[in-house]
C-alpha cells in the first residue's frame, strides 16, 4: 500500500479538507498522511472562521513525515496564507531534489462556496509565482481560474485561452485540469505539457451533497496517477469517482453536505 501526502485545511464537518482527503486516499487503496495548515470553524452550512497554523509547526511537520514516510505523491488543498504557501514551496523544492517523479497536484483553493477567503492576497500571488512551477498539475474551479489568470472565464469558450495562460504561469510541464462543475454542460477542460486539450464530458447531478467536490476530484487525481494510470485516463476516473460520490451520498445537515467519498469500499446495507 503506497502512502501518500495531504497539505491542506481541517473541515470539522469532514465535506472537505484533510478529513476528507484521508477518505478519499483509504478509498482508492493508499496509506494517506496529512499536515493541516489551517483550522476553519466550519459546517455544512459554510465556514465561519479559519485560524492559521504557525509557518513554523507546518515546516516541522512536513519534515518530519518526510524524513520517515516519503509519499508517492502530494495533494495540495487550502494553504491560508502567504506564509504557508512558502513553507509549502520549500517543501517541494526540496522533495524535487530527492525524487523529481512524485507526482504533486495543486487544488488552488482560493475562496470557499460560501464565500469566505480562503487564501490571502499575498498568497494567492506567492502561490502564482512560487507554487505552480513545482507542481505538476493544478485543478482550478472557473472561478480560481479566472482570479488566478486575471482572464474572463464564464462560458466553455473562455476555458482553453485561460487554462493557456496558467500553464504559462507554472512551465510548459504543467498539467491544467479546469473544472467545468458551474458551466451549463459541466465538462473539465484538461491541457496537457505540449498544449493538448482533452474536454471530459460531465453530467448535471442535482443534489446537495457537493461540499468539498473539488478536493474530493484533486485528490482521486492524485491517487490514479500515484496507481500509475496515464493523465487523461486518471483524469477521467477521478471525475467518475467525485460524481459517484456526489450520487451516492446519504444527505446530512441542513446546507450542502459532504460526498460518499468512501463509495467504492461501501458495505451492503446490512452490514454482510
Ligand atoms: O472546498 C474548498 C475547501 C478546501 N479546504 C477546506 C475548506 C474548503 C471549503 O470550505 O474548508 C479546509
Amino acid at each position: 500500500m503506497k502512502t501518500v501526502l495531504t497539505i491542506a485545511g481541517y473541515d470539522p464537518s469532514s465535506g472537505a479538507g484533510i478529513t476528507a482527503d484521508l477518505m478519499v486516499f483509504a478509498a482508492h487503496g493508499l496509506f494517506g498522511t496529512s499536515c493541516i495548515t489551517s483550522l476553519t470553524v466550519q459546517s455544512t452550512l459554510g465556514v465561519v472562521a479559519s485560524h492559521p497554523v504557525a509557518p513554523d509547526l507546518l515546516r516541522d511537520t512536513l519534515g518530519c513525515l518526510f524524513a520517515d514516510l516519503p509519499p508517492a505523491g502530494i495533494k495540495i488543498g487550502m494553504l491560508g496564507t502567504a506564509a504557508s504557501v512558502h513553507v509549502v514551496a520549500d517543501f517541494l523544492a526540496q522533495v524535487r531534489s530527492k525524487s523529481p517523479l512524485t507526482p504533486v497536484v495543486l487544488d488552488p483553493v482560493l475562496c470557499s462556496s460560501s464565500g469566505r477567503e480562503l487564501l490571502d492576497p499575498a498568497g494567492v500571488e506567492a502561490l502564482r509565482a512560487r507554487l505552480l512551477p513545482l507542481v505538476d498539475w493544478v485543478t482550478p474551479n472557473l472561478d480560481e481560474l479566472a482570479l488566478l489568470t486575471g482572464l474572463p472565464v464564464k462560458v466553455r469558450a473562455d476555458l482553453p485561452t485561460a487554462a493557456g495562460a496558467l500553464q504559462r504561469m507554472g512551465g510548459l510541464g504543467l498539467s491544467v485540469l479546469a473544472t467545468g462543475g458551474h458551466l451549463e454542460s459541466p465538462d473539465d477542460l484538461l491541457l496537457l505539457p505540449g498544449g493538448q486539450l482533452a474536454w471530459l464530458a460531465g453530467e448535471l447531478i442535482a443534489s446537495n451533497s457537493t461540499h468539498g467536490t473539488g478536493c474530493a476530484f484533486s485528490s482521486a487525481l492524485l491517487s490514479r496517477l500515484v496507481m500509475g494510470d496515464a493523465p487523461l485516463a486518471a483524469a477521467v476516473a477521478a471525475k467518475e469517482y467525485a460524481a459517484e460520490a456526489i450520487r451516492t451520498a446519504v444527505p446530512r445537515g441542513g446546507g450542502r453536505g459532504p460526498l460518499n467519498h468512501l463509495h467504492p469500499r461501501s458495505l451492503p446495507a446490512d452490514g454482510s
